[in-house]
C-alpha cells in the first residue's frame, strides 16, 4: 500500500492570492488541491497546516470517502467555510493521485463522461450602458454562448461586478474598501441596461445577472417579474441565502429562473432550497464546498429535483479546482453551465492548467488526474499579499450585504 508520505502548503499572489495544498504518496505521485478563501487565505494555510498535514502523513492516499469522513466527523466542529475549504483541498488532492495512479483522467473515475464540454458563461460589464454593450460584442465575437450582464448603477460606486482592467478582482485592498450602495438606484437600472442588451443582440443567447445578495425577498421578486420578459438563463444570488425559507417567496413571485450558492459550503446550506425546488441552479464549488466527494452529492441530491448546477468558478478560484469542477461537469446529468472569469497571465504562470476553452465551452484533457501543473519556483516569485474584499455601506452609514 501507498502512504502519504508530505503534504506541503503552498501560498502564492500572481496577481492575487491562492493557497494550494500539495500531497505526495510513496510511490512519489503528487496531486493538488485548492485551499483559496478570498480575504481569509491564511487561516485556511493555518487549518491546513497545523491540523491537518498530520493527520494525513501515513494515510492510504486511496481512501478518498474515507479521509473525507475522518476530517468531517473527526473535527467534531462541523461545517464552516475554512473547515470545507480545507478538507476540500485535501480530497481534490487525492482524487488527482488516484487519477495519477490509475492513468485516467478524473472524469473517467467520476463514470466517465455524459458530455464533451461544459458550456460556460463570460463575465461582460461596463461603467455605462455602451461600455456594457461593447463587452457583450466582444464575448460573443470569442464564442460564447452564455453571457453575465454588470453595469455601473450611476451615483453608486458600489456597484458589484464591474472589471476595471483585464479581470474583474473585487479583493483589490489591503484593508476592505468601503464601497456606497443604493437599492434603489439599482432596481431603477438594473432593468434598464438589460433590456438593452436585448434589444441589441436579440435572444439567441443566454443572458445571465448577478444581483450578490443585496435585495430583500419582497425586492427581489418584483425585480425577477420585471425581468421575466428578457428570459434571463438566471438571476443570480437574489437575496442573502441564510434563510432558505425566504426563497419561497422570490419563487412565487417570478418565474425568473434563481441560482444560488457560490457562499455555500456544505449540502446542509441547500438541502431545503432543493428538495422544495426553491431554486433552479445549485452554485456551489468544488473548493469550498468540500471537493469533488461532496460537491457531487450535493449535485446528486439536486438531479432528484431537477435543479441543475452553475458551479462559481471566479477568479478566486484556482485552475486546480476550475479543473476539478470541469472534470465533475462533464459527468453529472443536471449539469446546467459553469462559471468561468478566466485567469491572468500572471497566474498562468504559475498553475498551468489543460482544460481548454472552445465555442464557449472547457474541455478537459485527457491528462491523467485533474491534469494541472504547478511551478513552485514561480510561485515562490510572487509572496502573499493580504487583500480584503469590499464592505458595502448604505448612504445612511449603516453596513449593507456586499
Ligand atoms: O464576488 O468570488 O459570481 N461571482 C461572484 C464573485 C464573488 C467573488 C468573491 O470572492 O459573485 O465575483
Ligand atoms: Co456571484
Amino acid at each position: 500500500m501507498a502512504t502519504i508520505t508530505d503534504a506541503k502548503i503552498i501560498v502564492t499572489s500572481p496577481g492575487r492570492n491562492f493557497v494550494t495544498l500539495k500531497i505526495t504518496t510513496s510511490d512519489d505521485v503528487t496531486g493538488l488541491g485548492d485551499a483559496t478563501l478570498n480575504g481569509r487565505e491564511l487561516a485556511v494555510a493555518s487549518y491546513l497546516r497545523d491540523h491537518v498535514v498530520p493527520l494525513l502523513i501515513g494515510r492510504d492516499p486511496a481512501r478518498i470517502e474515507d479521509t473525507w469522513q475522518y476530517l468531517y466527523k473527526g473535527a467534531y466542529w462541523r461545517r464552516g467555510p475554512v473547515t470545507m475549504t480545507a478538507i476540500a483541498a485535501v480530497d481534490t488532492a487525492l482524487w488527482d493521485i488516484k487519477g495519477k495512479v490509475a492513468g485516467l483522467p478524473v472524469y473517467d473515475l467520476l463514470g466517465g463522461k455524459a458530455r464533451e464540454g461544459a458550456m460556460v458563461y463570460g463575465h461582460a460589464s461596463g461603467g455605462d450602458v455602451a461600455e456594457l454593450l461593447d463587452d457583450i460584442a466582444r464575448f460573443k465575437e470569442l464564442g460564447y454562448r452564455a453571457i453575465r450582464a454588470q453595469a455601473a448603477v450611476p451615483g453608486s460606486p458600489g456597484s458589484y461586478g464591474v472589471r476595471h482592467g483585464q479581470v474583474y478582482e473585487p479583493a483589490n485592498a489591503a484593508l476592505p474598501e468601503e464601497q456606497i450602495w443604493s437599492t434603489e438606484a439599482y432596481l431603477d437600472f438594473a432593468p434598464t441596461y438589460l433590456t438593452a442588451v436585448r434589444e441589441r443582440f436579440g435572444f439567441d443567447f443566454h443572458l445571465l445577472h448577478d444581483v450578490h445578495h443585496r435585495l430583500t425577498p419582497t425586492e427581489a421578486g418584483r425585480l425577477g417579474r420585471r425581468l421575466e420578459d428578457l428570459r434571463l438563463f438566471w438571476m443570480e444570488d437574489p437575496t442573502p441565502a441564510e434563510l432558505q425559507e425566504s426563497f419561497r417567496q422570490i419563487r412565487q413571485a417570478t418565474t425568473t429562473p434563481i441560482a444560488v450558492g457560490e457562499v455555500f459550503n456544505s449540502i446542509w446550506d441547500c438541502e431545503r432550497l432543493i428538495t422544495e425546488r426553491l431554486i433552479d441552479y445549485i452554485r456551489a464549488s468544488v473548493a469550498h464546498t468540500g471537493g469533488i466527494t461532496h460537491l457531487r452529492r450535493i449535485f446528486n441530491l439536486a438531479e432528484l429535483y431537477q435543479v441543475r448546477t452553475g458551479s462559481h468558478g471566479a477568479t478566486d478560484l484556482s485552475p486546480v479546482s476550475m479543473a476539478a469542477a470541469v472534470h465533475l461537469d462533464v459527468t453529472v446529468p443536471n449539469f446546467g453551465i459553469q462559471e468561468y472569469m478566466g485567469h491572468s497571465p500572471l497566474t498562468h504562470e504559475v498553475f498551468q492548467p489543460s482544460y481548454e476553452l472552445r465555442d464557449g465551452a472547457l474541455y478537459p484533457s485527457e491528462a491523467p488526474g485533474l491534469g494541472v501543473e504547478l511551478d513552485e519556483e514561480a510561485a515562490a516569485r510572487f509572496p502573499y499579499e493580504p487583500k480584503y474584499l469590499p464592505v458595502g455601506r448604505r448612504a445612511d452609514g449603516s453596513v449593507h450585504d456586499w
